[in-house]
């Protein structure tokens, strides 16, 4: 094969002095930080849908980019020839890992069966590719939203044949996953939403959900496929209002059906921010239940309403993001993805490579800050100072459930009143933060 990016070669760390657009001024993979190196922190991920198969179109107007390697076909050998092209950019790139989308892979064919056949024969591709490399899946995951036949959803669909063709496609997804070594297997809601509640049983379609996910955990373990598995909450885009609207409603959703031992999150930046939330807050609430996953490191744009999946260079979201990936005890399976899009007008090969050494660069530099952060550790003092009239005393009293309401009357009337203890300090923290920016 003709390489694709023939002016390219590995993208090297050359610190941050270099002026070299093709470089890494703060990603230096084998750099250790508290205790591991850069790699094993963020574990990079390159996503198959927007890397190689976006095209740039929007409502307005077709696709701009420019990729020399594809024929335009749908042919299943144009599908193999790309997974080549897709390998020689990762391993450019230096990301150990990458992820799709069943149909990002492979094109569908006349029916089921042929859809399965042309995922086969490039899934072959894929292995051969991962095993020349060493490049690793992260996760897989089924597009069960593009498809006409899933327009009412596919799990939550009033469609009993579409939950049916979901199912099908989540098995054939997940064969797929366990055979490629895939550390992981994202659910992420697609259509599982309303327009209106007019026409909408809400609950019997949430009860379908669950149903759907019972159904993948079960086949999971009868075929020994031990990847973890993630749910990725969103609030909106395509349905007005999607399920799994954010991580407390994700995290509501799997206990209430006995799906949450089998689940973490997958917590994407721009579904956050569509949310209301900050990354910060969704992590932190995930983190918080145990369920802190993985993550699909983008970002939206502060004017615009929807999910732009731009790449990430801001050092306070890497910064904020990384505070509290290590606060509870890093990635483990889970890894940093790369779930963005350079913009319709960024229409050349060379831009994926600015878009993704940007991100990765960002990201390695919020890594590098939130551990100076913790290493210098004011940040967590004042938190838990802030706090100190719970470590002894009535507060110690109530933690430990040692105490009633009549006990605490008491303890108030003798008092008389609430005397302030601590300032929120928050301008003094902010200005904590940038110290280290
Ligand atoms: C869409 C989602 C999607 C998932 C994978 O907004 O982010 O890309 O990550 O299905
Ligand atoms: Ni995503
Ligand atoms: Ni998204």
């Amino acid at each position: 094969m003709q390489p694709a990016f023939p002016k390219i070669t590995k993208i090297a760390y050359e610190g941050k002095s270099s002026r070299n657009p093709l470089a890494f001024k703060h990603y230096n993979p084998d750099e250790i930080v508290e205790g591991k190196t850069m790699r094993e922190h963020l574990r990079f991920a390159v996503v198959y849908w927007h890397t190689f198969r976006g095209t740039g179109s929007d409502p307005f107007g077709p696709g701009t980019a420019v990729r020399p390697w594809d024929d335009g076909s749908n042919s299943v050998s144009n599908a193999q020839q790309r997974a080549r092209v897709a390998f020689e950019f990762i391993e450019k790139l230096g990301a150990p890992f990458y992820c799709w989308h069943d149909r990002d892979v492979a094109p569908e064919g006349k029916n089921l069966r042929e859809t399965n056949k042309n995922f086969d024969a490039v899934a072959k591709v894929l292995k051969a590719e991962q095993k020349r490399t060493g490049i690793k899946l992260l996760w897989g995951t089924a597009n069960l939203f593009s498809n006409p036949r899933f327009m009412h959803g596919a799990g939550t669909s009033c469609n009993a044949d579409a939950f049916v063709f979901a199912a099908a496609q989540i098995k054939k997804a997940l064969e797929v996953t366990h055979e490629l070594g895939g550390a992981g297997y994202t659910f992420w809601g697609g259509r599982e939403g309303y327009m209106t509640l007019l026409n909408t049983d809400m609950k019997r379609e949430l009860e379908h959900l669950a149903k759907l996910l019972h159904l993948a955990v079960d086949y999971k373990k009868q075929i020994g496929f031990n990847g973890q598995f993630y749910i990725e909450p969103k609030p909106k885009e395509p349905t007005k209002h999607q399920y799994d609207s954010d991580a407390a409603a994700c995290l509501n959703f799997l206990r209430e059906y006995d799906l949450l031992p089998h689940f973490k999150l997958n917590i994407e930046t721009n579904h956050a921010t569509l949310a209301g939330h900050t990354m910060q807050h969704e992590l932190e609430v995930a983190g918080g239940a145990g369920a802190l996953g993985s993550i699909d490191a983008n970002t939206g744009d502060e004017l615009l309403g929807w999910d732009t999946d731009q790449f990430p260079t801001s050092f306070y979201l890497t910064t904020y993001t990384m505070l509290v990936i290590l606060k509870y005890g890093g990635l483990t399976t889970g890894g940093v993805n790369f779930d963005a899009k350079v913009r319709r007008e960024s229409f050349e090969p060379v831009d994926l490579f600015h878009a993704h050494i940007g991100g990765m660069d960002a990201f390695a530099r919020g890594l590098k800050i939130a551990a100076a952060i913790r290493a210098d550790g004011r940040l967590a003092e004042f938190v838990k100072n802030r706090y100190a009239s719970w470590d002894s005393g009535i507060g110690a009293k109530i933690e430990s459930g040692k105490t009633t309401l009549k006990a605490l009357e008491a303890y108030m009337l003798k008092q008389g009143e609430v005397t302030p203890n601590v300032s929120g300090r928050q301008e003094f923290l902010e200005n904590l933060i940038n110290e280290y920016l």
